[in-house]
């Protein structure tokens, strides 16, 4: 089969996925060329075999929450492809989660893990589950039952769970620790741990941290300096707090911040004061950005995204779809000259054709916010030799890696009039990989 009707199939046997279709959509418009020039490929029908999932679990997570009262949420998991290494990928609690949501991060993971140079294959798994408005009780008894179903179909050389939305180091304590329990190994099946039993150093700070490491990549091809530079970043959690401190830390002035609910503008910057503030709001009292401007005395934007307010560069860090085509075209009109995804797909198709028509340095998600997952995969090194580095041994490798990957994406990516297409770059040099490992093992 064509690349082009691979997705017209995909759409009629699996309608109703908006996002699986867009992400799959995104790849194969970049890869036609190089695909082309590999008839065995198609021979292989490697393309079809690459965009639908090894296999999906799904299954019903039963729990009690505060009240005594028995609740019910779907929890799943999609082991993508595991050409390339065990299934690799971050655990989703968000009310949104759906299958759709789910098979385009773990067909979007394929790709990124594929270009982090380390041995991992690609996954994803969540609930439905909402955490807002939980306790610390409820939130361990969802994780304990919903590992209660996972735990037989993860392992340390089968496939390797993190965080992702609304899973950070306490819900990967809690599931770690129930898993520990149900499989009797200590092999270290999760990433993200905390330091204490096998995680690894950097690791809160590698998505963030690694992806201001992309960025200064890309600026460095213009010469840019970052210094100075006026930055909104979208989003309060994990990543997006780690990019403001590195973004701090470079000399950089973060302006906005967000959550679900709304975003804040501080025309003075966020300083690492106000970060700490921030972190703890979040991490500790699970509070609203909205508290940010009511103790500092700046705008708080409700129910809208930071996309409005002047910056010379965006570093999405929220979730998919929140910058659309006209929030694309504020930017470029407010003289933003760069854009790097902390989140995953955070650009619709509309807003990267405009990013890229105004030949502006666009890094998307699996590129960029490869860094993450690095990291992961070396907190399974250090667990497999049972032993840990240090922060600089694992910031250290955490720079070389991406700088690998935008080396990568330069390669693959840069076209004839000297523009580089880092969509197309990491696209291709992802998939070769994948497809070369794929056609190696025969087919399955
Ligand atoms: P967190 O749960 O720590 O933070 C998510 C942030 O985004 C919160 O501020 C949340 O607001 C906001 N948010 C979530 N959903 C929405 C929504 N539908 N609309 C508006 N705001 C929303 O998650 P992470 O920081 O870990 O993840 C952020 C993004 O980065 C995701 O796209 C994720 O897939 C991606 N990513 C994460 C990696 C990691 O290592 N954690 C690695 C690579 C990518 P609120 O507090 O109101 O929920
Ligand atoms: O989207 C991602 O890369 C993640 N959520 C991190 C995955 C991981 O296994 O560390």
């Amino acid at each position: 089969m064509k690349a082009s009707e691979v997705l017209c199939t995909l759409k009629q046997r699996f309608p109703n996925e908006p996002e699986y279709h867009q992400a799959v959509s995104e790849v194969l418009g970049t890869i036609e060329e190089v695909y082309n020039e590999h008839p065995e490929f198609e021979k292989a029908n490697l393309i079809e075999r690459l965009c639908i999932p090894d296999r999906i679990f799904s299954f019903r997570v039963t729990w009690v929450d505060d009240k005594g009262q028995v609740r019910t949420n779907m929890g799943y998991r999609i082991q993508h492809n595991n050409a390339i290494g065990p299934y690799k990928g971050g655990i989703r609690f968000h009310s949104s989660v759906n299958l759709s949501i789910l098979k385009f991060l773990a067909f979007e993971q394929t790709f990124k893990n594929s270009l982090t140079t380390l041995p991992m294959g690609g996954g994803k798994g969540g609930s439905d589950f909402s955490p807002r408005g939980k306790s610390n009780a409820e939130i361990m008894r969802f994780c304990q039952a919903f590992i209660m179903e996972l735990w037989r179909h993860i392992g340390p050389d089968t496939d390797v769970p993190a965080g992702d939305i609304g899973v950070g180091g306490r819900e990967v304590g809690y599931m770690y620790g129930m898993y520990k329990k149900l499989a009797r190994e200590n092999t270290g099946t999760f990433t993200g741990k905390g330091l204490e039993f096998g995680g690894s150093l950097i690791r809160p700070e590698a998505t963030g941290y690694g992806n201001v490491y992309f960025l200064l990549q890309m600026l460095k091809t213009r010469n840019i300096d970052l210094k100075g530079k006026i930055v909104a970043v979208s989003g309060s959690g994990n990543v997006a707090q780690y990019t403001v401190e590195k973004l701090i830390t470079m000399g950089a002035k973060v302006v906005t911040m967000s959550d679900s609910d709304g975003y804040i503008y501080d025309p003075d910057g966020i300083d690492s004061e106000k970060l700490d503030y921030i972190m703890e709001l979040k991490n500790l009292h699970r509070g609203r950005i909205r508290e940010y401007a009511e103790k500092y005395g700046v705008k708080y934007v409700a129910g809208a995204r930071p996309w409005g307010e002047k910056c010379d560069i965006a570093m999405p860090s929220a979730t998919q779809n929140e910058i659309n085509g006209d929030d694309a075209r504020v930017l470029l009109a407010n003289g933003c000259l760069a854009v790097s995804e902390g989140a995953n797909m955070p650009s619709t198709p509309e807003a990267i054709e405009e990013f890229q028509k105004a030949k502006i340095l666009y890094a998307p998600g699996k590129a960029a916010n490869a860094g993450g997952v690095s990291v992961s995969g070396l907190e399974m090194t250090q667990n497999a030799q049972k032993l840990s580095w240090t922060s600089e041994e694992v910031d250290q490798k955490l720079q070389n890696i991406m700088e690998n990957i935008h080396e990568q994406c330069v390669k693959y990516g840069t076209q004839p009039d000297g523009y580089i297409n880092y969509v197309k770059g990491a696209n291709v040099a992802g998939f070769m990989k994948v497809a070369k490992a794929m056609m190696a093992q025969g087919i399955l």
